[in-house]
């Protein structure tokens, strides 16, 4: 506790800063070295394609028995043709050979690659080999949108990096390790999970390891745009800051144009750091839902230039009212897991992949938000959600249980936190950063899931914060209510919880619409979850569990039920689709499947899918 107590006071003092978007004194420790914001705009090479790679369960690529250094036979990431050295003979010899071994499909997760490594929970070597120029003055950098969950980067034969946390990106610098002509990309990607990482080993999705996520060789030159922001604060105007990294980062003149709307211009001071503060044009379209209108933005300095679209909106809330652009908002939601249509899904979100999905959250469900659930999902899905106009619940994997006393492992929540906010600034459609999901309550864990919500404060003061919490029930006067009693409530814009009467427990459906509420009115509230597990066909109307007539009558009766809550500003019930995973192994209705999805994993809709969009259709039109 007392080590935790150290950690909190640093964080606090961290917090301790005032300034508006991130990068103040508060939270420098946390920002990643490097972050290539709006990269999609740079030169680059796609990585993604063909890798070969070698199963390593005992890990003796990275060390050998008794903790001694690898073999080097063993070392999969050295830069050798193993063939050629074998055809010469001698006394050494080889237990890998990655020129030699299998490709595998990158971006995706390993588990789809092959049956034998369905359930692999460990570490894999992947290599890439690639062809690149070197351009004398220029800077090369990896950018590894996700990794999952440990990452050993190694470039012709040398350490360049390691990353730790599965959803979030990492850059590394090579321009010294690149070679002009071939070159050998060797990442050591280990997928298991312990009491200490986040999550921890038990959940309610898939393993899903490897790299999910693409890879890119980026160029830029010897001074460069590392972060642009720009966003709306609630006084109408219109502020930002640019980030430049390298020797002549102080004192450059660094313009910004918000598409042919408005321009301004700073100067960057000693650290690099220019801040941009303009009156929003008369012109300017907010973003919503319902006119998702985004700026092509230009960043330029004398040497360098990014672009990235960006829209423009407040979010805020008053009393118990969520606004959007000042005005009362009801977020028709839905829960999503990062997991594309399919019967043996990947983890590889094209873009593609993302539109099918939130297709149906837009077009099927008539919604106008999406839970990402349980953590940090592509940046293609994110900038889909601001192209088709969704809100986004964004969180990351601090879920069920965690080490809360351990101050390593909140750092590396706050880490994740920061990572999550740097990445996803400048998206529009994400209004609330949730710091936590069905956490059981303790002071530890309040102590803890506190200094995150302190922490995304202090990097992002312009979203909402939240969190999905657990309800209780109680007698009072004989009746049973259902409370949130959990302190972290206080450190929360918007109240979240997680509710399964009529799934898990012993209500009836006819229940559930005169169960008795009891909420605080000062503060809006969302339903985070609900839902019941149906087998997309199997239907019968005696009302058993795992059939699509009981799903959609949960929906019906829940949603009466929801009709009660006086505060209730939005709903992200469980889930669109079918998800996998190996706590559900019902032989006949689950297989590995949590069915709780609106759709079969293949993209059948299920009876309650109608229920839920007729609702938000009249839901819209009120
Ligand atoms: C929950 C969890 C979610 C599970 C779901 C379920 O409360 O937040 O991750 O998948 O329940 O299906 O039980």
């Amino acid at each position: 506790m007392k080590k935790l107590l150290i950690a909190l006071c640093l964080v606090l003092y961290f917090g301790a800063g005032t300034a508006a978007a991130g990068d103040t004194a508060a939270n420098a420790e946390l920002r990643p070295a490097l972050l290539l914001t709006a990269s999609q705009s740079r030169d680059s090479q796609d990585l993604s394609g063909q890798w070969t790679y070698s199963k390593d369960l005992y890990r003796t690529g990275l060390n050998d028995i008794n903790g001694w250094v690898a073999k080097s036979r063993m070392q999969r990431y050295r830069d050798i043709d193993i063939a050629a050295a074998e055809a010469k003979g001698g006394v050494e010899f080889f237990e890998f050979d990655l020129d030699r071994s299998a490709q595998m499909n990158i971006p995706g997760a390993w588990n789809a690659a092959a049956p034998t490594l369905r359930y692999y929970d460990g570490l894999v070597w992947f290599q890439r080999k690639f062809n690149a120029r070197k351009e004398p003055g220029k800077r090369a950098f990896l950018r590894f949108e996700a990794v999952n969950y440990r990452a050993y980067v190694y470039l012709n034969g040398k350490e360049i990096g390691r990353h730790e946390g599965g959803f979030t990106p990492f850059v590394l610098e090579v321009t010294d390790a690149l070679r002009a002509g071939d070159n050998r990309l060797t990442v050591g990607v280990d997928s298991t999970h312990d009491a200490q990482t986040i999550p921890t080993p038990i959940t309610d999705w898939d393993l899903y390891g490897g790299i999910t996520r693409p890879v890119r060789l980026i160029t830029t030159p010897a001074t460069f745009i590392d972060d642009a922001t720009l966003s709306l604060g609630q006084d109408g105007r219109i502020t930002g800051a640019v980030q430049l990294q390298g020797a002549q980062a102080a004192g450059q003149v660094v313009k910004v144009a918000i598409g042919d709307l408005a321009t301004a211009s700073a100067t960057t001071d000693a650290n690099g750091r220019a801040v941009f503060a303009l009156a929003a044009p008369g012109k300017l379209q907010r973003w919503s839902p319902d006119s998702p209108t985004l700026y092509d933005v230009r960043f330029t300095t004398s040497g360098d230039a990014v672009r990235d679209r960006i829209g423009f909106r407040t979010i805020a809330v008053r009393g118990n009212e969520i606004l959007l652009n000042g005005k009362p908002i009801f977020l028709r939601g839905i829960s999503l897991h990062e997991e594309e249509f399919g019967s043996n899904p990947a983890r590889n979100m094209t873009e593609q992949a993302a539109r099918a999905l939130l297709g149906e959250i837009k077009h099927g469900l008539n919604g106008n938000y999406v839970r990402l659930s349980h953590y940090p999902h592509s940046e293609t899905t994110l900038r889909l959600a601001d192209e088709m106009g969704l809100l986004v619940w964004s969180e990351i994997p601090v879920y069920w249980t965690v080490d809360w006393e351990n101050p390593a492992v909140l750092h590396k929540a706050l880490v994740m936190q920061a990572e999550t906010v740097y990445r996803d600034r400048n998206r529009a459609s994400v209004v609330m950063w949730s710091v936590g999901n069905e956490t059981p309550v303790s002071p530890a864990r309040t102590a803890f899931h506190g200094a995150m919500a302190d922490n995304v404060r202090a990097l992002d003061p312009t979203r909402l914060v939240s969190a999905a919490l657990l309800v209780e029930r109680h007698k009072v006067n004989g009746e049973d209510v259902t409370e949130i009693q959990d302190p972290l409530a206080d450190k929360l814009d918007v109240l979240a919880v997680n509710t399964y009467a009529g799934w898990y427990g012993a209500d009836t459906l006819a229940a559930l619409p005169n169960l008795k509420w009891k909420l605080p009115t000062d503060r809006p509230l969302i339903l985070s979850e609900f839902g019941a597990d149906a087998l997309a066909g199997y239907r019968n109307d005696s009302m058993k569990k795992f059939t699509e007539e009981y799903q959609a009558e949960y929906y019906r009766q829940t949603l009466a039920m929801a009709e009660q809550l006086p505060t209730l500003r939005g709903l992200s019930p469980w889930i669109l689709k079918d998800f996998q995973s190996p706590r559900r192994e019902h032989p006949v209705f689950q297989n590995g499947w949590n069915r709780k999805g609106l759709m079969s994993e293949t993209g059948v809709r299920k009876q309650a899918f109608g229920v839920l969009a007729d609702y938000y259709r009249s839901k819209a039109a009120r």
